[in-house]
């Protein structure tokens, strides 16, 4: 095994580079004309509006927070997460093709970024509840006192879509650590940001049990792959991918790592989770990615990789999502064959 770091590619295309020169081109043309971020159509409809109010994104790099922490990026590769057999999915994709039904969640679904200008996640706080000492954590003085790293991530959905990103961010078992949870709590809950004054698809679906919550088993948070992303492609996290801050667990299924997290509870039973509430049948509290256990609707043997717009290739899903030698001692009841269609 070499520890040979491979230049990323997202810093090699140049359309990258181009798109987001010209969203910051943009951006410091307004503030040229001293409208801090007020967007022209409302200056030109003569509109009064706060200094700090959120102007319309121009593109899906324009959601980074302005106030987001920077310091530490763009933080150190860790090696010891390569991706080898596939390339690094563009930028513009994993930033503009998502899912975060507080923004949207009817028609035009993963089309998330135009919809997240009322949002503004700094500056903010996690509360602590349960079997913890900690009651709260400023999550910009959070950011700053983290050892940052970088992590290249496969990254698999319950859709059988998947990309390979890099995270800027640090390990769960830090911020875990911080909350200074009881010896007595074996399972950990995370809970969304609920503003429906600020997220259009909150507001919209009140069908829904907002806020989104996630729980974990105290030994899965706790696993080395388990991570806290702050950041995306070396820059804080744009709105649609989480921001201030989401976890990524690359072995489950891409809604088990819940975005805008602003509440932890430590707890003894095991907690429910949203999707779970929703669909009982079709998502369970593990979830995680095992081409052997077909989704009640659909088989999840393969995946559609996503690399550059509109490119993607038919790939077979790997157990744990290729992270086998860190999670299956957690797991010994997994299926590592594929039995047939589950009949219910
Ligand atoms: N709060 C919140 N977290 C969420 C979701 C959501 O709708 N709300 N969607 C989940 C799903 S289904 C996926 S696939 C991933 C998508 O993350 P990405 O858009 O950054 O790729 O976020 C997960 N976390
Ligand atoms: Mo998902």
């Amino acid at each position: 095994m070499t520890n040979i770091i491979l230049y990323p590619s997202w810093q090699l295309k140049e359309n990258h580079a181009t798109a987001r020169a010209a969203y910051m081109k943009r951006r410091e043309f307004v503030k040229s004309l001293g409208l801090g971020t007020i967007g022209l159509s409302t200056l030109a409809l003569g509109c009064s509006q706060a200094a700090h109010s959120a102007s319309d994104p121009d593109g899906p790099l324009d959601t980074i927070p302005d106030n987001a922490p920077r310091d530490g990026y763009p933080a150190p590769r860790n090696a010891a997460f390569d991706v080898p057999e596939r390339i690094v999915t563009d930028r513009i994709v994993a930033s503009s093709y998502n899912n975060f039904y507080e923004f949207i969640n009817q028609g035009d679904l993963k089309n998330v970024w135009p919809h997240t200008e009322q949002y503004e996640p700094f500056p903010g706080t996690i509360e602590i509840g349960g079997l913890a000492k900690k009651q709260t954590l400023d999550i910009a003085d959070l950011i700053r006192s983290a050892d940052l790293e970088e992590r290249l991530y496969r990254f698999r959905c319950v859709e059988a879509w998947s990309m390979t990103v890099p995270w800027t961010g640090f390990p769960l078992a830090d911020l875990v650590a911080r909350c200074e949870p009881r010896n007595s709590a074996r399972f950990v809950k995370f809970i969304c940001v609920n503003r429906p004054e600020q997220l259009p698809g909150q507001a919209k679906a009140t069908w829904y049990p907002w806020p989104y919550f996630e729980g974990l088993r105290m030994d899965e948070a706790m696993n080395e792959l388990a991570f806290v992303a702050t950041g995306l492609y070396g820059e804080p996290l744009p709105k649609q991918n989480g921001s201030p801050l989401r976890l990524v667990l690359p072995w489950k299924y891409g809604y088990k790592g819940p975005k805008a997290v602003v509440r932890i509870e430590f707890t003894r039973q095991q907690p429910e989770t949203f999707w779970n509430k929703l669909q009982p049948r079709e998502y369970g509290f593990l979830s995680n990615v095992n081409p052997n256990i077909p989704h009640p609707r659909w088989s999840q043997a393969t995946e559609r990789f996503l690399s550059t717009d509109g490119v993607e290739e038919r790939i077979p899903t790997q157990i744990f999502n290729g992270y086998d030698e860190w999670v299956r001692a957690l797991y010994p009841d997994a299926p590592r064959t594929y039995a047939g269609p589950i009949i219910r």
